[in-house]
């Protein structure tokens, strides 16, 4: 039996990546996606993701818009990087998203999937966590009715990668974007399992991968992917940034749990300069699982198989 699974993406072009990696997957029963408007502006991310449900035959799931738009923004030119996604020549032509304002309310969605779900739902975020939080403000009876929240967010051991204005460089961006829902989020004390920066790093967008993944090109989702990772190449500055398969890795999580190191800690978030966001270890703080290593070829070869359709 596939598991239920609720989405919360943020858009960005990894971000439709794993929404198409979830797609793949035999054992993951989809029953919607909600969408913050993070890191991208919204009706073109609902556009794309309501084109990437056609793509793949499943435009019955239904889709949520996030109205909240979170304490700390993204910079523009990130957010509005993954428009050029819905004028690539395999969704060109698909039929737009009915009016993004007729969607429900990200939490609404979220609220009645859950409550209606005949068993637990695993959560998957892949930007900031606030829908989810509004959610279950709302409707705190519904905790019960998840299985596990798997986040890609947050930075332990390592440096993070927000630069700004009254920081200091250790928080994520998704935590950041909304440290107050984070830290929440945290407090509920709920299975959750973070996939922060320590483990990413290990898996850059690599020109190697990309030359494997166009070797499969008469593949139609590695056509796709390979045209969507090409576009994180400039990501800017290039020379500061690299991509990395933040969202991804976290995705294959839901697949191949066994090729992560977990570790489980007390850890709480920042809520105040000059570390908002930040993720740090707190003896005080509250129960949570975070992934430290991964196996990165398994990983690798995981996605060239999983596109090759
Ligand atoms: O911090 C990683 C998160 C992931 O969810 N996002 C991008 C991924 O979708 C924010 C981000 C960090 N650096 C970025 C980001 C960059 N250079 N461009 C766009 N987004
Ligand atoms: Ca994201």
């Amino acid at each position: 039996m596939p598991k239920p699974l609720l989405m919360d993406h943020d858009g960005a072009i990894d971000d439709l990546l794993s929404q198409l990696l979830v797609l793949t997957m035999p054992d993951v029963e989809l029953i919607g996606i909600t969408v913050t408007p993070a890191d991208c502006y919204i009706e073109p991310a609902l556009e794309s993701a309501y084109k990437l449900l056609q793509l793949m035959d499943r435009e019955q799931i239904p889709l949520g818009r996030g109205d909240y738009y979170g304490i700390n923004a993204f910079p523009s030119e990130w957010r509005a990087r993954p428009e050029i996604i819905n004028a690539l020549p395999l969704l060109i032509n698909l039929p737009k998203s009915p009016d993004p304002y007729g969607y429900l309310s990200a939490p609404d969605l979220i609220i009645r999937q859950l409550s209606t779900a005949t068993e637990k739902v695993t959560v998957l975020m892949t930007g900031p966590c606030s829908n989810l939080v509004m959610a279950l403000e709302k409707a705190p009876e519904l905790k019960a009715a998840i299985a596990e929240i798997v986040w890609m967010g947050g930075a332990f051991r390592t440096t993070g990668n927000v630069q700004t204005f009254q920081h200091d460089g250790t928080a994520e961006w998704n935590v950041f974007w909304d440290p107050v829902s984070s830290q929440r989020l945290f407090s509920y004390e709920l299975p959750l399992t973070l996939i922060p920066l320590d483990v990413t790093n290990y898996v850059p967008v690599t020109k190697k991968f990309l030359s494997t993944l166009a070797s499969q090109i008469d593949h139609k989702l590695s056509n796709l992917t390979g045209q969507f990772w090409a576009l994180t190449l400039d990501t800017i500055p290039s020379y500061h940034y690299t991509y990395f398969m933040w969202d991804i890795l976290a995705t294959s999580y839901l697949a191949m749990p066994e090729q992560f190191t977990i570790e489980t800690a007390k850890a709480n978030v920042s809520t105040r300069p000059p570390n908002a966001g930040q993720t740090y270890p707190d003896a005080n703080g509250y129960t949570i699982r975070f992934a430290t290593d991964v196996n990165v070829g398994y990983f690798y070869e995981y996605l060239l198989a999983q596109f090759k359709q």
